[in-house]
C-alpha cells in the first residue's frame, strides 16, 4: 500500500482524533463563546440565517455538526427537527449535554459517523424522513476525499423541492500556507493534503498537535457534483470576508468581519449557495443497485464501468456511487459493502431502484448457497418489486469458475416470474461480458418506459 493509499484508507481514524482533540479548547475559546450560548445568543450568523429563510416546523440534517452549536441554534430558532451529525464521539458528546443544559433534546438529535455512512444510521429510504433542508457550515467539503459521494448523500437525504443551504470557507482558500503568504497547494484536487499543525485555528495555544488530511475540492468540482445529483442552483455568492477570525493574520473590517492582512479585498474568503432538488431525477437517469456477498467483486465493477484503475480495492464498509454513461442512459451505480455486518443496510438503499444487479463470485462455490439464500430473501422485497434483474456471474476468468448456465439452474432463476432477469457471465479483470450486461438494462429499461 502506498503512502497515500494508507492516508486514505485510514482519513477517517487520523481525522476523527483531530476533531476529539479540539473540542475541550474549542468549548473554552472565545470563538465558540458557548457561555453567550447557554444565555441565549445564536451561534448562527447573518450570512446563514437570511440564506436559511423561515424554518418554523422545518426538518434539517446539519452535516459535520461539530458541537452542535448551529445545530442547536436552528432547534431554538423553531425548525421541527434537527439532526446533527459529526465523526468526532467527542464532540457529539459534548452536543449532547448542550442540548440537555437548553432544554432541546426533543427537537434535536445527534449522530455520531463519517457522514460517508450516514445511510446505515437514517432509514432515509421512507419519504417522511426525508429533510426540508440540509445544512452544512463553514469547514466542511475540506475534510471529504470524494465529492460526487458527497453530493450523493446531501441529495438523498432532501425531499423533492427541499434546500441545501450552504456555507463554506472559499475552497480557493486550501491553497495557501498556514499564514496565507504562499500558494503551497493546487486549487484543484490532487489528491490528499497532509499536514501537521500545533494548536487550533480558535485557540492557537491550545497543547495539541494533530495530523490532518483534506482535500481542495475546487468550486466547479462541488457545483457540478450537486447539479449532477439533481440539485439546481438558486443562489451563489463569494464573499471577500469571513464570518470568523481563523486566520493567523487576520484584519478586522468596520462592519466585523475578518480579511487576511496583505489581501484585503483581494481573494474571496467565503462561499454561499443555496441548491434546491429538483421534482424527480431526469428520465433518462437510472438508479442501479449493485449488491451480492463481499468479495463477489462489485467494487471491482463499479470501477470498470467508470473506466478506473482497479489495482487498488480494498471491501466497502459503507457503499460507493459512481455516474456512469450507457447507451441513451446516465446510470447512477450505488455499489454497498455486501459483508454479512453490512447487509442488514442493504434495504435503506433500495427506494427507487431501476435495475438491481447482483453480483456472484462464480468461482466461489462453497458460498453458493449463502449467495442463493441473500438473492431469495432481496427479490421477496416490497421495494423491490417487479425491479429488472441482472445476475453478473463474475470471475468467469479463474478456471474453477461455474458457468452462468449452471449457476442459473443453481439459483432457480427460471422459476422468476414476476420481473425481466437475465444472467450475464462477466469477468471485471477481462471485461468481458460487462458491455452485454450494460446492453441488456438498456434495452430492458427502455422496453419498460414505453
Ligand atoms: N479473478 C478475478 N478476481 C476478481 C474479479 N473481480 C474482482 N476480483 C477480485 O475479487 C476481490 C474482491 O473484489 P471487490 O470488488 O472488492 O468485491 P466486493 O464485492 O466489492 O466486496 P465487498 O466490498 O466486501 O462487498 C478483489 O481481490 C478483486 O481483485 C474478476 O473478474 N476476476
Ligand atoms: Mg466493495
Amino acid at each position: 500500500m502506498t503512502a497515500s493509499n494508507h492516508v486514505l484508507s485510514d482519513f477517517a481514524n487520523i481525522n476523527r482524533r483531530l476533531w476529539n482533540d479540539k473540542v475541550d479548547y474549542h468549548v473554552a475559546s472565545t470563538m465558540y463563546d458557548v457561555s453567550g450560548f447557554l444565555q441565549g445568543n445564536d451561534s448562527l450568523n447573518s450570512i446563514e440565517i437570511d440564506l436559511l429563510g423561515n424554518i418554523q416546523e422545518k426538518r434539517i440534517i446539519h452535516l459535520q455538526c461539530h458541537f452542535g452549536l448551529d445545530t442547536l441554534s436552528l432547534a431554538r430558532r423553531g425548525a421541527k427537527q434537527v439532526i446533527g451529525v459529526d465523526i468526532s464521539e467527542k464532540a457529539i458528546a459534548k452536543a449532547q449535554e448542550l442540548a440537555t443544559a437548553t432544554n432541546l433534546t426533543v427537537s434535536t438529535q445527534f449522530i455520531c459517523c463519517n457522514i460517508y455512512d450516514l445511510h446505515q444510521h437514517l432509514s432515509l429510504h421512507e419519504s417522511e424522513n426525508l429533510f426540508d433542508i440540509v445544512f452544512a457550515s463553514y469547514g466542511t467539503i475540506n475534510w471529504l476525499p470524494d465529492i460526487n459521494q458527497w453530493a450523493h448523500i446531501v441529495s438523498s437525504c432532501l425531499k423533492p423541492n427541499g434546500i441545501f443551504v450552504m456555507v463554506e470557507f472559499h475552497p480557493s482558500l486550501d491553497m495557501f500556507n498556514e499564514d496565507y503568504t504562499r500558494i503551497e497547494n493546487s486549487y484543484f484536487n490532487q489528491g490528499p493534503i497532509v499536514s501537521e499543525r500545533e494548536g487550533t485555528y480558535a485557540d492557537r495555544t491550545a497543547p495539541i498537535r494533530n495530523q490532518s488530511v483534506e482535500w481542495c475540492h475546487n468550486l466547479s468540482d462541488v457545483i457540478q457534483a450537486l447539479i449532477q445529483n439533481g440539485l439546481r442552483i438558486e443562489t451563489i455568492k463569494e464573499f471577500d470576508y469571513s464570518p470568523y477570525d481563523c486566520f493567523p493574520n487576520s484584519v478586522k473590517t468596520t462592519d466585523g468581519f475578518y480579511q487576511i492582512k496583505g489581501l484585503e479585498k483581494k481573494i474571496p474568503l467565503g462561499l454561499l449557495d443555496i441548491l434546491r432538488k429538483l421534482r424527480s431525477t431526469p428520465q433518462d437517469e437510472l438508479r442501479i443497485l449493485l449488491l451480492g456477498l463481499d468479495n463477489a467483486g462489485k467494487t471491482t465493477l463499479l470501477k470498470v464501468l467508470a473506466s478506473e484503475d482497479i489495482s487498488h480495492i480494498t471491501p466497502t464498509q459503507g457503499f460507493n456511487i459512481k455516474s456512469v454513461q450507457s447507451t441513451g442512459f446516465k446510470l447512477n451505480v450505488w455499489d454497498i459493502g455486501g459483508q454479512r455486518k453490512i447487509r442488514p443496510y442493504w434495504r435503506n438503499y433500495f427506494e427507487n431502484t431501476d435495475v438491481l444487479i447482483y453480483v456472484i463470485d462464480s468461482s466461489d462455490r462453497k458460498r453458493f448457497d449463502e449467495t442463493n439464500q441473500e438473492l431469495s430473501e432481496l427479490l421477496e422485497e416490497e421495494k423491490l418489486h417487479g425491479v429488472p434483474l441482472l445476475v453478473f456471474a463474475n470471475k468467469q476468468d479463474l478456471l474453477n469458475a461455474a458457468k452462468a448456465s449452471d449457476i442459473t439452474d443453481g439459483l432457480s432463476l427460471h422459476q422468476i416470474r414476476d420481473r425481466p432477469w437475465q444472467i450475464q457471465g462477466c469477468s471485471a479483470y477481462t471485461k468481458e461480458g460487462v458491455k452485454e450486461g450494460l446492453e441488456w438494462i438498456s434495452k430492458t429499461v427502455t422496453k419498460n418506459k414505453k
